[in-house]
């Protein structure tokens, strides 16, 4: 029989070695994710002075918190782009303090998640790439 203690060790390894497994992929992926997030970034609409200056207001309100290369967080910063949004971006993967800020707020260290404060000074955190750009889409469109 297998002792309970040889089992441990066993899942450990397995855990430290799918861990490792990610940890490289995503190693070896980051510089096309990158590539990506900067060659697909599209043209971003034209608006007249004023509209534009309006959403730069409503833009204030906004903050998108991101991993930069994650391709969900990618599909939003295109959007966002295309768009012609100055949301600002919150660099969440390794930016300690940002991090903090969106578990504490949002309940989960998961990104793209778009923070929305309202006229009265209330937040949303709206997690989920697609909802965030049906939103965007939805407001400045
Ligand atoms: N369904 C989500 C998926 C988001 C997602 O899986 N994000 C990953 C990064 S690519 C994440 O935040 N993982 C948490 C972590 O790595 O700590 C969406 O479309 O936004």
């Amino acid at each position: 029989m297998i002792p309970a203690s040889a089992g441990i060790i066993f899942l450990g390894n397995a855990i430290y070695m799918i861990k490792f497994f990610f940890k490289t992929l995503r190693l070896v992926l980051m510089p096309f994710m990158l590539l990506w997030s900067k060659l697909g970034t599209p043209h971003g609409i034209k608006r007249s002075a004023s509209a534009q200056q309006e959403v730069d207001v409503a833009c204030q309100k906004l903050a998108l918190y991101h991993f930069k290369t994650c391709p969900f967080c990618i599909k939003v910063r295109h959007e966002i782009a295309r768009l012609s949004l100055p949301i600002i971006l919150r660099e969440a993967q390794y930016d300690e303090s940002n991090r903090a800020v969106l578990l504490q707020g949002g309940g989960k260290v998961q990104t793209p998640c778009l923070q929305i404060t309202n006229e009265q000074g209330e937040t949303q955190w709206l997690y989920e790439s697609k909802d965030i750009i049906a939103y965007l889409q939805k407001r400045f469109a």
